[in-house]
């Protein structure tokens, strides 16, 4: 680009970066004035689980970056995690193993991720209330009312739709789970979906799939956020949280659902054993002379050239570590259907599937490419706020 159009473009960009913190720094206003104060002081809690200040100032940092935002939107993600349990939430359970729960809220060393989870506004949620049967329903039905059009609905796991959806029942009421997704789905300002079950089916609906489990798009005609990935990083449903608070407005999606922020790129463009791929050094054996090297794992079956998530850049466990850095290749968690389609785990793809083997990889990558990012907006977070997807709060 010519020197002056690359200024104009600096310009440009600048502006609209500009114009985009305006639009934050008033929908942060409108948050405070109109959803319930804050049910815990944010700092109180970092101070008592020894988390520092600078601590905090850094993790700001992280997630503005994570969520592909300029360092001038810093101190609103740090107004947005101070505001984070003013946002209402109902969250539902259906057909899962509660490992996404487990995963968020059950860390024994808690980063600033796992302790704003702690401080969310939870109306309703079936493994961590204490109330049971009549008084469980109540508790939900209230959540619903008081927040109508305001609170999140939060789904973790599947609907299996076999024998009209009696395959799972809840309450003492007996009510299926599709009618109660559906009765509480329709009053939420957005639903987001966690986990890959309740995104696209994922160990429930694998084959032979005997109670037609689905996600829950596809269960009752919603549209979904979905934090993919079997359990999801706590980050990228944080992050997707602080958005929402920020900006009033959903992140951008891809076609499958899945905020492009955290879901944009292949495991495989990030990854740090990429050279190794590059230059044909590929683990052949556990344990071999080339695990021990940290070589490419795609012969041992990484699926990271198909998957599309974040897991190299923000890690898990406050950034300590992810799977393939741990030893083991990527088995895709974060696509639709990865139990059946990205089976053998310990195996590369049959060259049929995708026309080829580790050669011709980047081809089967960029063709990928194009159906995973049909209709995704050019920039995350100007799109989001432009085209919501969910209800103004
Ligand atoms: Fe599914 Fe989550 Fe995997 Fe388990 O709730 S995404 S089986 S970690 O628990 O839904
Ligand atoms: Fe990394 Fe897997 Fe790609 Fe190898 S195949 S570079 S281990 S993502
Ligand atoms: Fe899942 Fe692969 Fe990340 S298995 S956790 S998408 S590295």
């Amino acid at each position: 680009m010519a020197k002056g159009n690359d200024s104009e473009y600096r310009k440009m960009v600048d502006k609209q970066y500009k114009d985009l913190l305006k639009h934050c720094q008033l929908h942060m206003e409108q948050v405070e004035n109109t959803l319930p104060e804050p049910k815990e002081d944010l700092h109180e809690l970092l101070k008592e689980k020894g988390i520092s200040r600078r601590d905090f100032v850094k993790w700001t940092s992280a997630m503005t970056a994570a969520l592909m935002l300029p360092p001038i939107f810093r101190p609103m993600v740090a107004k947005a995690a101070e505001n984070f349990s003013r946002l209402p939430v109902v969250w539902l359970h259906f057909a899962e193993c509660t490992g996404c729960s487990e995963a968020f809220l059950r860390s024994s060393y808690p980063n600033v991720d796992d302790i704003l989870l702690e401080t969310i506004s939870l109306e309703y949620h079936e493994t961590l209330m204490a109330a049971s049967g009549y008084q469980a329903e109540q508790n939900l039905e209230k959540g619903v009312k008081d927040f109508d059009g305001k609170f999140i609905c939060v789904i973790e796991g599947a609907l299996p739709r076999g024998l009209d959806g009696k395959y799972l029942t809840l309450g003492p009421k007996g009510k299926t789970g599709i009618q109660v997704a559906k009765e509480v789905a329709k009053k939420a300002a957005a639903v987001v979906c966690i986990g890959a079950c309740s995104c696209y089916g994922n160990i429930p609906a694998a084959n032979p799939n005997p109670t037609d489990c689905v996600g829950i798009s596809k269960a009752i005609g919603v549209s979904t956020v979905n934090i993919a990935g079997c359990p999801p990083n706590a980050v990228n449903f944080t992050g997707t949280l602080l958005h929402f608070l920020m900006f009033g407005a959903l992140p951008a999606l891809d076609s499958l659902g899945r905020p492009v922020w955290a879901y944009g790129k292949r495991i495989h463009d990030y990854c740090e054993r990429r050279p190794h791929f590059d230059a044909s050094e590929f683990v052949e054996e556990w344990g071999d002379n080339g695990a021990l090297k940290g070589w490419c794992l795609y012969k041992k079956g990484c699926k990271g050239p198909y998957t599309y998530a974040n897991c190299p850049k923000v890690r898990f466990n406050d950034g300590i570590s992810w799977p393939v850095m741990a030893g083991h290749g990527c088995i895709g968690c974060t696509e639709p259907g990865f139990w059946d389609t990205m089976a053998p785990l310990e195996k590369p793809l049959p060259d049929k599937t995708y026309g080829g083997g580790e050669k011709t990889v980047d081809n089967i990558g960029i063709a990928l490419t194009g159906v995973a990012v049909a209709g995704m907006a050019a920039h995350a977070v100007a799109s989001g706020v432009r085209h919501s997807g969910g209800k103004k709060i």
